[in-house]
């Protein structure tokens, strides 16, 4: 388990991620054993490999126009399978919209996520995900939520229950992500805050985001146990979330993991990210890919490996077209839904809206 006499050596200010495995698998320390056994290690193989090619193929549907947009997660799956693993039932899910797996792992279906990224209100209104928020599209506004969440938790003296929130390196630089950091902090709420720095928002780099020297030193001005994890290393965040989970139940208060990533994906399937970064990069990080990691590590252990992966994929493929035509047979919502809820008298513009868009539908079909 990991030992945090280690949280001095990882005190984010000296900038070093904690860190179990090199680019190819194999662990840093000979002597390091993985909490998890072989059965949860493969499983954990398994719901990343599921997540990308889930991923892959909302990309892919996007582009035969059969959904509005989507934010590709490549590169980010070790974060979400190692998050879906420590949250509890009785936690809550305080999502961004870039954590597939960790809604997955929650219980959201896909036939869900197909129909919110369809635009479809219906995905928002989970079936057997047992609290977890809305994805929210405002950035970080999602934060002051689960800050909120986590004083209820306090005041309605629920044990070993915490708040897992998500937020981009982005969104670190909203008043809200501040002003959430203070009053968990004050109010002692337990909530892990979990950054996804995936070097960019939009094209924003890291560098044209913050003078600080990564993100985790923003947890030291409140007060929050803050450390600096290597995201694309799936048993580095399974142990880093394991002990922030143990540390905010346990009455210590929040905690905030910056999971150092990339985004290999474009930011939403209406960017082009070869305008804005170099092939050399994206190879840099290519080479840290999450996937490739933990198979190098099943390797390296001598792990029972997956025998079939691309009859595997085969299976996951099928499952998910499935939902996804299951999504495409929701009903549309009536126009109505849209225009009828915002005044209890329709102003003049808004009808002028309606109209148009009643005959851009009709010169449509
Ligand atoms: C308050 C707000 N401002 C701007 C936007 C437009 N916007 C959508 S995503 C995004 C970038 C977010 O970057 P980051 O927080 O790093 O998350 P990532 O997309 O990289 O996962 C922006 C500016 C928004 N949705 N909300
Ligand atoms: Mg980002």
């Amino acid at each position: 388990m990991f030992d945090y006499k280690a949280l001095d050596k990882y005190d984010p200010i000296k900038n070093k991620a904690f860190q179990l495995l090199d680019d190819a698998g194999k662990p840093l320390n000979a002597k390091w054993k993985p909490a998890l056994d072989q059965e949860q290690i493969l499983k954990a193989y398994k719901d990343l490999l599921f997540e990308r090619t889930a991923d892959q193929m909302a990309v892919s549907y996007q582009r035969q126009g059969r959904m509005f947009t989507y934010p590709p997660n490549l590169g980010q799956e070790a974060i979400h399978i190692a998050a879906g693993m420590v949250t509890q039932e009785q936690d809550w899910l305080v999502p961004a919209f870039r954590e597939l797996g960790a809604w997955l792992a929650k219980g959201v279906s896909l036939r869900e996520i197909f129909l919110y990224f369809k635009g479809q209100e219906d995905g928002s209104r989970f079936e057997k995900a047992k609290r977890m928020l809305p994805v929210s599209v405002p950035i970080a506004s999602q934060l002051v939520h689960a800050a909120g969440l986590g004083y209820a938790i306090n005041y309605n003296k629920e044990k070993d229950t915490a708040v897992f929130a998500y937020v981009g390196d982005g969104g670190t630089s909203e008043g809200d992500f501040h002003e959430a950091m203070n009053f968990a902090a004050v109010w002692n709420a337990p909530v892990v805050f979990i950054v996804q720095n995936n070097q960019f928002a939009i094209s924003v780099p890291l560098a044209m985001q913050t003078k600080s020297i990564n993100i985790a030193v923003k947890g030291i001005a409140y007060n929050i146990d803050s450390l600096l994890v290597d995201g694309n290393d799936f048993f580095a965040m399974h142990e880093a979330l394991s002990f922030a989970r143990e540390h905010a139940v346990s009455g210590k208060g929040p905690f905030l993991i910056e999971a150092r990533t990339y985004r290999a994906g474009a930011h939403t399937t209406s960017d082009d990210p070869s305008k804005y970064r170099s092939k050399e990069e994206e190879a840099h990080w290519a080479e840290k890919d999450p996937l490739k990691r933990l198979k190098g590590y099943i390797k390296h252990a001598g792990l029972d490996a997956l025998n079939d992966e691309e009859q595997l994929i085969k299976q996951f493929k099928k499952h998910i077209d499935s939902e996804f035509e299951a999504a495409e047979k929701h009903p549309e919502y009536p126009l109505e839904d849209v225009f009828g809820y915002m005044y209890d008298e329709m102003p003049d513009e808004l009808k002028r809206q309606k109209n148009n868009y009643e005959n851009y539908l009709r010169g449509a079909k």
